[in-house]
Formats: C-alpha cells, structure tokens, sequence
C-alpha cells in the first residue's frame, strides 16, 4: 500500500499528537495538576495511527487502560480527553469517568476500559451488530498482551471466527504487563500463534513502523469488510514509560531502553518522511502546530469548570443500589 507525502504527513501528525498529549499528560499528573490514574501510550503511537488510519468514522473500537493514543487516532478530540484527565464537566465522560473510561460514540470510539480484555467482547459485540444489520462496518479491539491469557480473549476468537464476524483484534506487545513479562504467563509469546487454533489468520508485524502496521491493518480491514472474518493481529512494539506514572521501572534494563529508544516510531518515521521526500520544514511545522493544539487544549481544561459533587450521580441508573 503506497502512501503519498501528505498521508504521510497525516500518520506523522497523529503519531506526533499523540505523544506530546502523552508527555503532557504525564507532566500535568507529575505536578498533581491530575485527579485519577493514568497509564501513557508513548513509543505505541506507530499501532494506534497505523491501524486507525484504514479505517472509517463509523467502525468501532475498543481500547484498554493506555487508551488515550486510540482515541486521538480514532478522532478523539484532545480537548474533549484532557478535561476529562482534569475532572471537568466538559471532559468526555463529563469529569467523571477519568482517563480509563474515554468514549466517543459519535467517532466510533466505544470505550476504554480498565478491565484488563474487557474491550474485547464489546468489539466482537459491535461486530456482530455490523453483521445482523446487514452493514459494512468493522470493529477493533486494541489489548495487550497481559490479556492473551484470560478466558475472554479465547472466547472472543472463537465467536468471531465461528461467525465470520467483521472483527480485527489488535495485539499491542510489548512484552509485559504492569511488571510481569509475558515469558511468564503466556504458553507462548508469540501471540499470532493463538489464530491458528481458531483457523483465523494471524500475523506478527513491527509496531514501531506505522507504514508496515498500516498495511497488515488494511488487510485485515479489507478481509473483515468483506465478510471474510476476523484477523488477529500482533504489533510488537515498546511502551517507553513506565506502566503507570511514577512506576520506577526496575523491572527494565539500560540496554534494552536504548535498543527500543533507537527504534523510537517517531524517529523511525521522520527518517522515511526524508525519504519519501517530504521537507523537514513540513514535518517542522507539524510538530509546531501539534505543540499548540494539546498547550492550547490543556490550558483550556485547566481553566474549566469542574465537574460539580451535586453530578456526582447523574447517568446512574435509580433504583440500583
Ligand atoms: C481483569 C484485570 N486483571 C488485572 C488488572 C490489573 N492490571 C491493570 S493493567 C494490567 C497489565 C496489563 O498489561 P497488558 O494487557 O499487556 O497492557 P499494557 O499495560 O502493557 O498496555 C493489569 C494486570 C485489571 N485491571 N483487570
């Protein structure tokens, strides 16, 4: 699949977004500016835009508690996220939901979710609507590879291969969950491998090269538009922060950061940028209009108002106790 300079200005630019929205966020939250919990997507962005950059408005996607980078991928508005991450009443879950519950319905995006694989039934949910409705629309799950061994995850696969259902199952590996490396959960690591049982395809690709993710997504798209079934797809990429802000990462070795810092997806991206023959001034003026837009926006969310105490429970359904 080529792609021309300005597509590949247009991954850069939502690769680009997504980590200074990460950096911020993670800035904001070191200064206590942040109510809540946050877990930063930085050194994923190439899996996020890659995969969302093949599909339409009106697919669906599910995500996990590193979310933010799907949504901004998705069409997340930033300010929308940020007032959400500050508690305000204008955030997307109306400052109530915080970081790990992001959703925008009107962008395809069905949630972000704590539970470790508690996206992946919504997307074979939303699939399986696309298919009884007679539509053309796909559903994503985006997880990690802490979920590859939960019961979910299996029986995800086997509904979605069972029925055809027009689902693409994004694996973001980086080869641990919180501080638990999959060596030490998973029978085998390899996560494709787990397509085989279902007679599904499965493929591994580098998560670090948004073209290459691109591709092996528009495959997969392709596939589960046509009614052809699902795909399950294994990024292998990095996350450069640590599982949660203030996590000291002592779990992680000098040389395994540098190895991953050389293959940083940004980096790795300007580089093919050169060679694609796009300007560095360009590629400049993106990261100056990006560093606006999230400042901007998060000057914005700071300045709203908070959610009120007396919302506290609105949207709860009465009579549950
Ligand atoms: C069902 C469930 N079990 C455990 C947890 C605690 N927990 C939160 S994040 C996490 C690790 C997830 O790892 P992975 O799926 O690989 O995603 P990553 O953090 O690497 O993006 C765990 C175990 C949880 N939130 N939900």
């Amino acid at each position: 699949m080529t792609v021309s300079a300005d597509q590949a200005l247009d991954l850069y630019r939502v690769m680009a977004t997504i980590r200074v929205f990460e950096t911020t966020a993670g800035s904001l939250f070191a200064a206590g500016e942040l109510p809540g919990f946050i877990h930063l997507s930085s050194g994923q962005e190439a899996v996020a835009a890659g995969v969302c950059s093949v599909l339409r408005r009106d697919d669906a996607l599910t995500t996990t508690h590193r979310g933010h980078g799907h949504c901004i991928a998705k069409g997340g508005k930033v300010f929308g996220m940020l007032a959400e991450l500050y508690g305000r009443a204008a955030g997307y879950g109306k400052g109530r939901s915080g970081s790990m519950h992001i959703a925008d319905s009107s962008a395809g995006i069905l949630g972000a979710n704590a539970i470790v694989g508690g996206g992946l039934p919504m997307a074979l949910g939303a699939a399986w609507s696309a298919q009884v409705r007679g539509e053309d629309r796909v559903a994503v799950a985006f997880f990690g590879d802490g979920a590859v061994a939960e019961g979910v995850f299996h029986e995800t696969l086997n509904l979605a291969a069972l029925w055809r259902l027009p689902l693409v199952l994004v694996c973001e590996n980086n080869r641990v969950a919180e501080m638990t490396p999959s060596s030490v959960h998973l029978a085998t690591t390899r996560v494709a491998d787990f397509a085989g049982p279902y007679a599904i395809p499965g493929a591994t690709v580098d998560g670090n090269d948004v073209l290459v993710v691109r591709d092996a997504a528009a495959t997969a798209v392709a596939r589960a538009r046509a009614g052809e079934g699902p795909t399950l797809l294994e990024c292998e990429t990095h996350r450069i922060r640590g599982h949660f802000e203030g996590d000291p990462l002592r779990y992680r070795s000098a040389e395994e950061t540098a190895a991953w810092a050389a293959r940083d997806p940004l980096v790795l991206f300007r580089a093919r940028l050169a060679e694609l023959g796009v300007p560095s001034a360009r590629v400049e003026a993106v990261d100056t209009e990006v560093a606006a837009e999230v400042r901007d926006a998060a000057a914005a969310a700071a300045a709203a108002a908070p959610a009120p105490v007396s919302s506290l429970l609105d949207d709860v359904r009465p009579g549950v106790s």
